[in-house]
């Protein structure tokens, strides 16, 4: 059985920092469950692209408010905690946090992460963020 804490992460090598998000990795490949599974803060105003080509990733909002939008349709959906959004396409995506106020995200990708991904995550493209 695996047990952790959010404590357990933090200044570890499973906390990553960037400039739009900082992502704690809970479950990663190495454990075996067939997914990954992540508490990820996407930093206040940042405005991040990014597409998964490789992995199906479901993402639930558990604090702050954004939107998501999808870059193939241009349709905008706003984020609020209890919103759950499925990237079932491997969608190519913006992903916006308001301004003044950061979002926290529990991710979970199949398959799962490897933790490697950290400067060449494949298909994902942070672009630009402001107010980190
Ligand atoms: C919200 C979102 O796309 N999170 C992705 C997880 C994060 N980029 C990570 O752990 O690499």
């Amino acid at each position: 059985m695996i047990v952790k804490h959010l404590d357990q992460l933090i200044g570890t090598s499973a906390e990553v920092d960037t400039p739009g998000w900082t992502s704690r990795r809970f479950v990663l490949k190495s454990d075996g469950m067939g997914y990954s599974v992540h508490d990820t803060v996407i930093k206040a105003g940042a405005n991040l692209e990014m597409e998964y080509r490789n992995h199906l990733e479901t993402v639930y909002c558990v604090e702050g408010e954004g939107e998501i939008e999808d870059i193939a349709t241009g349709e905008v959906h706003p984020i609020r905690p209890g919103t759950l959004y499925a990237l079932n396409r491997n969608d190519r995506h913006y992903l916006r946090a308001n301004k003044g106020t950061h979002m926290r995200m529990v991710c979970v990708f199949n398959p799962p992460l490897t933790g490697f991904e950290v400067h060449d995550e494949t298909g994902a493209y942070p672009l630009i963020t402001d107010e980190n």
